[in-house]
């Protein structure tokens, strides 16, 4: 069993005022691996007062030791890749091979970024008679999801860390286990008590409370767009400024000509990676009319790869999702796509063979769906691959846009300058021309209801700054 029955607060584990606790499962065999406090109001209460004990102090850091602090913490995240992989795995059910590189590296990468933004980023601007200082927005309420535990929630703390805010973490109650080990970590990289505090609970009682905490100057979240509506509108009435990062619905359109056979198994990948759970996966796949049966042949022999395993074992490629309540929403959408006329040509509802417990899906491609259909228009969140068809570029780009999303995408065209000139008429936060490369320095975030403001990078910084500007 793993979890402390307590509260990372002034750079300590305390009793949590909460007498509840959440039971942890491994969604892969629903094995109990777990157990966190619960935290209420009460335990907000105490972590948001220590971050704003520690604010003064750690505003005033010079930013070179702030960078200092965040290199250290990289290095302990570094040295304890294996352990963050292993409970990620065993938490989220993601494949120990996708764990190692994505659910522990990523973090350390981001870490290094914003150490090394902290030490290079210019606090102090001369502008014609003005001195503008960018000065730390102050203290940070950080609401985490489970799809990507680890990431989602250094995504918030470094940026916030680099510019000088303190901050509170409530993480997913699916996946708390590994933010109670990064609470390790940032404990062992000797940051000063405060500076980062960690309250596990319910999203409803310690979310909300938190969301709406007087004490609070920011409040950054990752997660649905319902929460994510309710959460812009506390902030809209305390006037507090709020970072959101919901969902998402990104196409991935060949142009006529681009490399059909790569296009179509990156996209498959992209889609299949973390069982589907990730809010900028490629969801859609835009074929041109001529194209289009091949695509989805490819598509279905691809996706027959990913055959559901053991999350534990290396050669596994695909894991279950991460709970009960997530399960059944895929299988809702798959049994609807049916209705509304899709076709699986793999896949589709119920549970793969061979799986008595844990929460399964089975891998999909959905052919023949049109752009009004549900599953073309809202998130899934489980590994499902929508293909559409378009007409000509025109149609592609309308069909693209055509959602209430706009968080990520990808554009593949025989000419990358084709490729280029497509991707900037679409609406959307980012897109991966011809494949693409992750940058950790890349702002990430969405247009229209995929939220508002961006993560990583300069731009990421920039939402934990506000200004003062000195006229002379
Ligand atoms: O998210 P929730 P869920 C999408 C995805 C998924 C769906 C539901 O489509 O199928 O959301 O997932 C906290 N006040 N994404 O139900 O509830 C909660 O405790 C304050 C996309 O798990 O939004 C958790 O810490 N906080 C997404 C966090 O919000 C509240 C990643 C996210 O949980 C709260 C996850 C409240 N009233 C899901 N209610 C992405 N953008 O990557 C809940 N929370």
């Amino acid at each position: 069993m793993q979890g402390y029955d307590a509260m990372y607060i002034d750079g300590a584990w305390r009793p949590a005022a909460a007498t509840t606790s959440i039971e942890v499962h491994n969604p892969a065999d629903e094995r109990l691996i777990g157990s966190v406090p619960a935290g209420g109001a009460k335990d907000i209460d105490a972590a948001v007062g220590a971050a704003r004990a520690a604010l003064p102090g750690w505003a005033a850091t010079p930013p070179a030791e702030r960078a200092a602090a965040l290199d250290a913490l990289r290095a302990v995240l570094d040295a304890r890749r294996d352990t963050v992989a292993a409970t990620v795995t065993a938490e989220l059910g993601a494949p120990i091979g996708f764990s190692v590189p994505v659910h522990a590296g990523l973090p350390v990468l981001v870490t290094g970024s914003y150490a090394r933004l902290a030490a290079s980023h210019e606090f102090l601007e001369e502008v014609g008679n003005s001195h503008i200082h960018q000065v730390p927005i102050g203290v940070v309420g950080a609401i985490t999801p489970w799809n990507y535990p680890l990431h989602q929630i250094v995504a918030k703390v470094a940026p916030a860390l680099a510019a000088g805010c303190t901050i509170v973490v409530k993480p997913a109650e699916n996946t708390p286990l590994v933010a109670q080990l990064f609470a390790d970590a940032v404990h062992e990289a000797g940051l000063p008590a405060g500076v980062f505090n960690l309250v596990t609970g319910l999203g409803p009682e310690a979310g909300e409370a938190l969301a709406t905490h007087e004490g609070v100057d920011l409040v950054s979240f990752t997660g649905s767009s319902a929460v994510g509506s309710r959460i812009g509108a506390a902030a809209g009435r305390a006037i507090k400024p709020v970072a959101l990062e919901l969902g998402g619905k990104s196409a991935n359109v060949v142009l006529p000509g681009a490399d059909l056979t790569r296009a179509v198994k990156v996209g498959v990948a992209n889609v299949m990676a973390n069982s589907g759970q990730t809010c900028s996966a490629w969801t859609r796949l835009l074929v041109d009319a001529a194209r289009y049966d091949e695509a989805v042949e490819i598509a279905a022999r691809a996706v027959a790869e990913y055959v559901p395993g053991d999350p534990r074992e290396e050669t596994t490629r695909i894991g279950p999702v991460v709970s009960a309540a997530q399960r059944a929403r895929v299988d809702d959408y798959l049994v609807g796509a049916l209705e509304e006329g899709a076709q699986a040509v793999v896949g589709g509802p119920g549970e793969p063979d061979g799986t008595e417990r844990g929460h399964w899906v089975r891998p999909t491609v959905l052919a023949e769906v049109t752009e009004s259909m549900t599953v073309a228009q809202e998130e899934i969140f489980g590994p499902v691959l929508t293909v559409l068809r378009y007409e000509d570029t025109d149609d592609a780009v309308r069909i693209a846009n055509g959602t209430v999303y706009g968080l990520a995408g990808a554009v593949w065209a025989a000419e990358e300058d084709e490729a280029v000139a497509f991707a900037r008429r679409l609406e959307t936060g980012q897109v991966d021309i011809n494949g693409g490369r992750f940058n950790p320095l890349a702002p990430f975030g969405g247009y229209k209801r995929s939220g508002i403001g961006r993560e990583l990078g300069s731009h990421g910084l920039a939402e934990y700054l506000q200004t003062q500007s000195l006229q002379f």
